[in-house]
């Protein structure tokens, strides 16, 4: 770890490839940009000078002096901090696991993945070494931002060595549903690992849903509007869509070279009167490139009108050339652009002009800006970003974008012509289309899209993650400062002493006990007992069972310990075992007839859930439910029984896996009032776990010791960690007066 730098903050982005690659040519190494999206978005993050990277230069070096040579020159020119991989490595890691197994699995290609063990251990090996890199140069109170899928366990390895430390973690790729995403042998081990971050960013919200429901699924996990509690830690997981830099872009275009060559392919286009097609990609399978080939064949086939009125320039990027797949599409590009070429071309006039190469930026932009129509096809695509530089470079807003629906980027691009890319039919259609399109319509559809490019560039999307970040550490900080730490307890310890009149309320479930699968499982232990019995004796305690349980329940658990009881969330009290049960009001019980058949049908369509029949309430538990199916439910069961229930007076509650419904003004805080408004309490003590005991905390005076027997937000003053801490806090209360 960097010691000397401990007083200043750094950003710390690391990811696979850094924003630039080393090359040797005939006169030595060279530094050139990364290709790819990734390092597109590194490139710009790196002008704004804020960050520094670690990363693969792309190079092994032969020597320990190249090493040194090129160390230099990254961190002193580039603020890059080079993590070398051997080709070993790079075979196993790079070439196996993150591209043979983690990139088709999320792109739902899963019949090209491969689950080789040792590309398994790879890849542990190099998240490993990139920690070390990373662990050399870093401070406690710097930023981690991670990128991406070959870097999954990573944030964990930082938080494990830096436990405070600020991690981000941001994936560029789609994350698929958990029923692709559990195919992954080693699915649990990724997940942990990134849940090593306190931020975890995807680009769409589908994404967000997908690796939320793998949480709950595989490590059952819940959720709270995209918060996960672990190890007392607040994880976000929400969802950001990366940008471009579209200022640049703009600025590119004015520069006189640019001016020049579009000038000059300008005249070539007037003279040939052909419209342009366009479309770039890596040449990889998820973009869907033979798809689109067929299309374009069937528009050829199908619009004769058009033969020799259009060029279609598809610029393809060698990439991953050594995996299989890719030849193999590779071979496939090849046959289908030779056979179209083949079958329609004429002396002057080729359809497709191929160029599998990468052309520099000065070179893509007056192709994009000239166009008419870009094709972007993805089968799969985490985002897209040529779709955005193609919007963002028609500078007079004129220009068709055709747009595969299963584009990351189509959920901010709807005025596109979306298309279902397996379906050449459509795909055949939306070109004729495209091409046919009045301009007052192209400058419909691009103006709003260009617009929201402006607005949302990638120094929005970079300053909205880091802040981010920043935030989601604020709520941890505040919900850490809310532990009831030694210095807390030991006020509390001195209050309950030196204080005669102590009213004590304790939830039950989940507060003294853990849950149970069955709700009558839950019964007290004689270790608990024991302990209510000592608390309940002391003369200067009065203690309260605050429960939603039904009464006969806690009578027959808690019957004959000497202290207060209140049933179903306050419906009923019982002030001491020799008071008989008393009704909070009178209550009506016939709602319960029409509500019955609805918690029945959740019953069965929920294997494993049950309903329990309260005397002024009626309960649906889903803890033994499969975890996802239950809380997928239970949010559709609440919304629909908060919309039948508006116009009475009932009140449906959601608690820990359970929704339950009794008549409302009954709640564990107008449940307590009969002790509360005695007013002559020198000392209050509150536990509870969960959302009922909130209407208890709420109405408590200042002075009193609310507790939320779990960790995040609550109205309660502190916070414990389990039943278990509970009850050590009650035992060292009752060992006071022995
Ligand atoms: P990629 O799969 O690399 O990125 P993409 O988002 O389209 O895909 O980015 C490609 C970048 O490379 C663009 O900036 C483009 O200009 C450039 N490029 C492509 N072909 C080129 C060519 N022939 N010549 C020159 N330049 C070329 C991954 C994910 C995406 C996600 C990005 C960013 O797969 O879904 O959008 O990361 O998060």
């Amino acid at each position: 770890m960097d010691k000397n730098k401990k007083s200043r903050s750094k950003i710390i982005i690391v990811s696979n490839r850094l924003p630039v690659t080393i090359n040797k040519k005939k006169d030595g190494l060279k530094i050139q940009q990364s290709p790819g999206g990734l390092a597109t978005c590194l490139d710009s993050i790196q002008e704004e000078g804020k960050a520094i990277f670690v990363g693969w230069p792309g190079y092994w070096p032969s020597n320990d002096k190249e090493k040194k040579f090129i160390e230099n020159n990254l961190i002193n020119h580039h603020q890059c901090y080079p993590v070398f991989i051997s080709p070993a490595e790079i075979g196993k890691y790079y070439y196996g696991f993150t591209n043979r197994t983690l990139w088709p699995l999320f792109h739902y290609f899963s019949t090209y993945c491969a689950y080789e063990e040792s590309e398994w251990e790879a890849y542990k090996g190099v998240n490993q070494k990139f920690f070390q890199e990373v662990f050399k140069i870093a401070s406690p109170q710097d930023i981690f931002w991670v990128h991406d899928y070959h870097l999954m366990l990573l944030p964990s390895l930082i938080r494990e060595a830096l436990p405070q430390s600020s991690i981000g973690f941001f994936l560029h790729i789609p994350f698929p549903s958990s029923e692709v995403f559990r195919m992954l042998p080693w699915r649990k081990e990724i997940l942990e690992g990134l849940l090593g971050a306190d931020l975890i960013g995807f680009h769409t919200y589908e994404y967000v849903r997908h690796f939320l429901s793998s949480v709950l699924r595989l490590l059952e996990y819940e959720h709270e509007f995209g918060a996960i509690h672990v190890d007392n830690r607040i994880i976000k997981v929400e969802n950001f869509p990366m940008g471009i830099d579209s200022l640049r872009l703009e600025k590119l275009l004015q520069q006189p070279s640019i001016q020049k060559e579009i000038k000059k392919l300008e005249k070539k286009i007037w003279t040939e009167k052909r419209k342009i097609i366009l479309s770039v990609d890596r040449l990889d399978y998820s973009k869907g490139i033979p798809q689109r080939l067929k299309g374009v064949e069937l528009f050829l086939e199908k619009n004769s009108n058009w033969h020799d009125r259009f060029t279609y320039i598809m610029l393809c990027v060698p990439s991953r050339t050594k995996v299989r797949q890719y030849s193999l599409i590779k071979e496939e590009v090849d046959q289908l652009v030779g056979r179209i070429n083949g079958r329609f071309g004429r002396p002057g006039w080729i359809p497709i002009h191929y160029m599998y190469r990468s052309l520099p930026f000065d070179k893509l932009l007056p192709l994009y800006y000239l166009s008419d129509v870009a094709l972007v096809t993805p089968l799969r695509d985490g985002m897209n970003l040529v779709a955005k530089e193609f919007v963002a470079s028609k500078r007079d807003n004129r220009g068709v974008l055709v747009l595969s629906e299963t584009a990351g980027v189509a959920s901010e691009l709807g005025e596109a012509l979306l298309v279902n890319v397996n379906n050449k039919e459509d795909l055949a259609a939306a070109l004729t289309k495209a091409l046919d399109m009045s301009e007052k319509e192209q400058i419909r559809r691009i103006e709003p899209m260009r617009k929201r490019l402006f607005e949302n560039d990638v120094f929005h999307w970079a300053r909205s993650f880091v802040e981010r970040i920043k935030e989601v550490k604020k709520i941890q900080a505040q919900c850490e400062h809310q532990k009831l730490n030694e210095k807390w307890k030991k006020k509390l310890i001195s209050d309950f002493r030196k204080s005669k009149n102590r009213l004590l309320l304790l939830d039950y479930d989940g507060t003294l006990v853990t849950f149970a699968i069955k709700p009558e499982q839950a019964k007290p232990d004689v270790g608990l007992k024991r302990l209510l019995y000592s608390l309940a004796r002391d003369p200067h305690n009065n203690l309260v069972i605050v429960s939603g349980r039904d009464r006969r329940t806690l009578e027959q658990w808690l019957g004959k310990v000497p202290c207060g009881l209140v049933a179903e969330h306050g419906a009923w009290i019982k002030k001491d075992p020799r008071h008989e049960w008393e009704k909070q009001k009178r209550l009506s019980n016939d709602w319960k007839k029409q509500l019955r058949p609805i918690l029945k049908v959740y019953e069965v369509r929920v294997p494993g859930s049950l309903v329990e029949e309260k005397e002024y309430g009626i309960a649906w538990h889903y803890r033994k439910a499969n975890p996802e199916l239950g809380q997928l439910r239970s949010s559709e069961l609440f919304d629909y029984l908060n919309e039948f229930l508006a116009n009475t007076d009932l009140q449906v509650m959601h608690g820990n896996k359970v929704i339950e419904v009794r008549v409302s003004g009954i709640n564990k805080g107008n449940g307590v009032m009969p002790w509360l408004s005695e007013n002559k309490w020198d000392f209050i003590l509150a536990l509870g776990d969960d959302w009922t005991d909130e209407d208890l905390f709420k109405i408590l005076p200042k002075m009193a010791y609310s507790i939320k027997v779990s960790y995040g937000p609550s109205e309660a003053r502190f916070y414990l960690e389990s039943p278990q801490s509970t009850r050590n806090l009650l035992r060292e209360l009752v060992r006071i007066h022995k």
